[in-house]
């Protein structure tokens, strides 16, 4: 008895050792890299899965080897792999064999999933490393106490991804705006499974760089850089050495408390901007005597972003947003990346003439980011804070705040070194629990909401002084979210959803709306969403709604709005491409068809016109 309550006991102070061994964003905020210091290994390819529809698993100790299992490809997400699971959201397991190399047993390894929609549980040989809730952001765990090295180690994985109003974004809302299936409160299928990359990466024991943080200004010629390190172990001393355009730059640090920051001059700056996305290189050494411990690479570019009351500003010249909100969607792969969309997308991008893109509505695969820095488009970054709303039960409205919070936090580590990203968007169209789809709006706003939106404001701030902040504002929806942003970002669906089939009048209201919202705020304004759902092919002599040339004129009368107002900063067009969504009435074939391209990227007529328009303006 006392022998088993003491093997239960330090079971217990084990198991709790290993879930609070979870790491903080900002420890994992460096992509796994290999150099001199670091290993990595990739583990894409077909993994085992299993569903278990009657919740049996951890019970049933899956997690020590599956039986009876299918196969799955990671990444990629699991509905439309298989003839019988699209609709299917309840926990799966997905298992592994990784090998770890015997000279590894003298680093550090780690285990890292770029993103599992929605709750993970993540075990390597029979022992749970700890649990992470919420997609399309990445987690990893130190696993080095449980792998074994020379040989094979098991990777077990449950995931989940039931809607609920607790989660962000939120389903299964009772009395939700949608009536739809899955019930998910917003408007793209809800994709589940491990859908990026999963690595095994090593990091040095002795002292390893566990943060970096580049902020870059300029004054007349020269480039300023400011380069803040963050380390782990005994390590004192190391270097930054800054290459690029002729120029090589080294300077020396020493660590005091664990951190130090690094000031560099760069004479001749080649500034990164749209048209000339020029990146430097940035590398970091620490160093125990001479040896290097650790090392880390890093493209950087040297810019300014900043906003008057009329437009947002990059280097100090004033930048026009011509581009679309996204997804990540493709047939098969679900929301799974496919480096192939990802090339494709900007390539679509460049040739449309577009220079930006919001993420709605989520954090994309890195793959995106680098991408965008080196092309020089620019992304509003968008946590999955879809569909809020603060009526209802008040312990789920206190658990989606606390969602988005952990959401803003691990948003900033990922991507606070990328050019690209010029904004962070902490939400897309929350709902007022009253609702009229008119310009005068709903009913008066309830004031925790505020607050709450005020918090995430205050966060994202406190983390970066550096980037904009926006909220996407719904139509009818209260002027007080929008606000309290440093740009007004509307959805506006004048002309489809209501004025339906009149696109001038609609217009005639996007027009007054605008008006009106910038007198009340005197900040620019982005319409970050606007667009038609267009059959591909369908076609009428006259514009008619679901027809190629309704979309057309509709996209024209509203860039022609747009140009009319000199503090209209942007115009993203919804979307860039049709994608899957939920069932329903008004999602034919449970497709969103307001792409400008179809969903396997074939120009609509409106791609052939926006080209034409944004092309010229160039
Ligand atoms: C907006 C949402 C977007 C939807 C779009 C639409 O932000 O997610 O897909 O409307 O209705 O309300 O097509």
């Amino acid at each position: 008895m006392i022998k088993s309550l003491f093997y239960s006991i330090t079971g217990w102070l084990f198991f709790c050792h290993l879930l609070m061994a979870q790491p903080h964003p900002k420890d994992i905020a460096l992509f796994p890299q290999e150099n001199p210091n670091r290993s990595i290994s990739d583990l894409s390819g077909i993994w085992e899965f299993k569903k278990d529809p009657e919740n049996i698993g951890i019970k049933n100790q899956w997690f020590n080897g599956l039986t009876e299992t299918r196969s799955i490809a990671v990444p990629g997400s699991w509905n439309e792999q298989f003839t019988d699971s699209r609709d299917y959201l309840d926990a799966v397991w997905y298992q592994t064999e990784a090998f770890v190399p015997e000279n590894w047993s003298d680093e550090e390894v780690w285990i890292r999933f770029g993103s599992v929609n929605y709750h993970a549980t993540v075990w390597v040989n029979g022992q749970q490393l700890g649990i992470h809730e919420g997609g399309h952001l990445p987690f990893a765990f130190d696993i080095s106490k449980v792998t074994k090295t020379g040989e094979k180690n098991t990777i077990v994985v449950r995931v989940e991804n039931k809607l609920k109003p607790s989660r962000v974004p939120t389903g299964d809302v009772p009395n939700g705006f949608f009536s739809n299936y899955p019930k998910s409160n917003f408007d793209f299928f809800p994709y589940a499974g491990i859908n990026r990359k999963v690595w095994l990466y090593t990091l040095p024991k002795k002292g390893k760089i566990s943060d970096i943080t580049v902020k870059t200004n300029f004054e007349k010629t020269t480039g300023k850089v400011t380069v803040a390190i963050e380390k782990v172990g005994a390590v004192k001393s190391g270097e930054v050495i800054l290459t690029g355009d002729k120029n090589s730059i080294t300077k020396s640090f020493k660590f005091s408390k664990g951190k130090a920051t690094v000031e560099i001059d760069v004479p001749q700056v080649n500034l990164w901007s749209i048209e000339n996305p020029f990146l430097y290189d940035l590398k970091v050494v620490i160093k125990d005597n001479d040896d290097p411990l650790d090392q880390y690479q890093l493209p950087i570019g040297i810019r300014t972003v900043a906003v008057n009351e009329k437009t947002i500003l990059l280097n100090g010249e004033p930048v026009f947003l011509k581009g679309f909100g996204k997804h990540e969607d493709f047939p098969i792969f679900g929301r799974g990346v496919a480096n192939p969309v990802i090339v494709k997308d900007y390539a679509l991008l460049k040739w449309i003439g577009a220079n930006s893109y919001r993420t709605s509505h989520y954090p994309y695969d890195e793959e995106y980011y680098r991408m965008a820095d080196r092309e020089g488009i620019l992304i509003i970054d968008e946590i999955p804070a879809v569909g809020l709303f603060f009526h209802g039960d008040k312990n789920d409205v206190a658990e989606r705040q606390r969602m988005c919070k952990q959401y803003l936090e691990e948003l900033y580590y990922r991507d606070k070194n990328h050019p690209s990203v010029i904004m962070w968007c902490v939400a897309n169209e929350p709902f007022p629990e009253k609702i009229n789809f008119s310009i005068e709006g709903g009913e008066p706003t309830d004031p925790d909401s505020i607050v709450a939106f005020q918090e995430l404001f205050d966060l994202i701030r406190s983390l970066d002084n550096t980037r904009l902040t926006t909220l996407v504002g719904v139509m009818g929806g209260p002027l007080e979210w929008i606000g309290l942003a440093d740009v007004v970002c509307i959805n506006r669906y004048w002309g489809w959803y209501a004025q339906s089939g009149e696109i001038a009048k609609g217009a005639a209201v996007l027009n007054q709306e605008i008006e009106g919202l910038y007198s009340a705020f005197k900040k620019p304004i982005i319409v970050s969403e606007f667009g038609v759902d267009t059959y591909p092919g369908m076609h009428a002599e006259q514009p008619e709604m679901f027809t190629e040339e309704y979309q057309k004129e509709f996209i024209k009368a509203y860039l022609d709005v747009a140009d009319s107002k000199e503090y209209v900063t942007g115009m993203h067009i919804w979307a860039f491409a049709d994608f899957k969504t939920t069932q329903g009435i008004v999602r034919f074939g449970g497709m969103n068809y307001k792409g400008v391209f179809t969903r396997d990227r074939k120009p609509k007529m409106a791609a052939h016109y926006l080209k034409e328009r944004w092309t010229k303006e160039e």
